[in-house]
């Protein structure tokens, strides 16, 4: 099967023992809690459309030098011929305190109480790779919205 890819960015604050995710109000993801990102414009880098849609989903602003790529996520749903190609970034350099907007509710949490049962279900299987700083490349299939029919992860030397 031949996939049309679209890039997306998926940024996580960190702040002493805390991640920042938002509750997604509308759209893809609602009612799940994740990272800050969304659909790489025509006209930007990947780490513009990173910085900028933190800006416009949590108020953070964060300077693309801060932003650290971490990993490589592939998501393709059954039926669909589209692949989510998402990279993900992690910062702790950050200017502005997370408010909540049109997109997401921002609230941070302790490392040991990351909600994975509000969270994409692929979140568990690759979050403890990130919150033990690897660099990864993972590819997962689902079936509908809740199912994972397979799934591969990768830790990379470098991105
Ligand atoms: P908008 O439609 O809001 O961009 N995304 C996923 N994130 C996680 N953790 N797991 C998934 O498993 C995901 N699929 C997509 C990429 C969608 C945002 O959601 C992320 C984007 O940051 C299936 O513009």
């Amino acid at each position: 099967m031949t996939f049309l890819k679209k890039v997306y960015t998926l940024v996580f604050l960190r702040k002493d023992n805390k991640i920042l995710l938002g509750l997604k109000k509308r759209g893809f993801g609602v009612n799940k809690w994740n990272g800050f990102g969304g659909k790489v414009e025509p006209n930007e880098t990947i780490l513009e459309a990173a910085a900028r849609e933190l800006k416009e989903e949590s108020c953070v602003d964060v300077k693309a030098s801060e932003l650290q790529n971490i990993a490589h996520l592939e998501f393709t749903f059954e039926g669909d011929p589209t692949m989510m190609d998402v990279r993900v970034f992690s910062a702790n350099v950050f200017q502005g305190e997370p408010k909540e907007t049109e997109e997401m509710i921002p609230k941070w949490f302790e490392l040991d109480a990351i909600p994975y049962n509000d969270m994409w279900p692929d979140d568990n299987i690759w979050f403890p790779l990130m919150l033990s700083g690897k660099l990864f490349y993972g590819i997962f299939n689902f079936k509908g919205f809740n199912t994972i029919l397979n799934y591969n992860i990768q830790e990379l030397e470098s991105m």
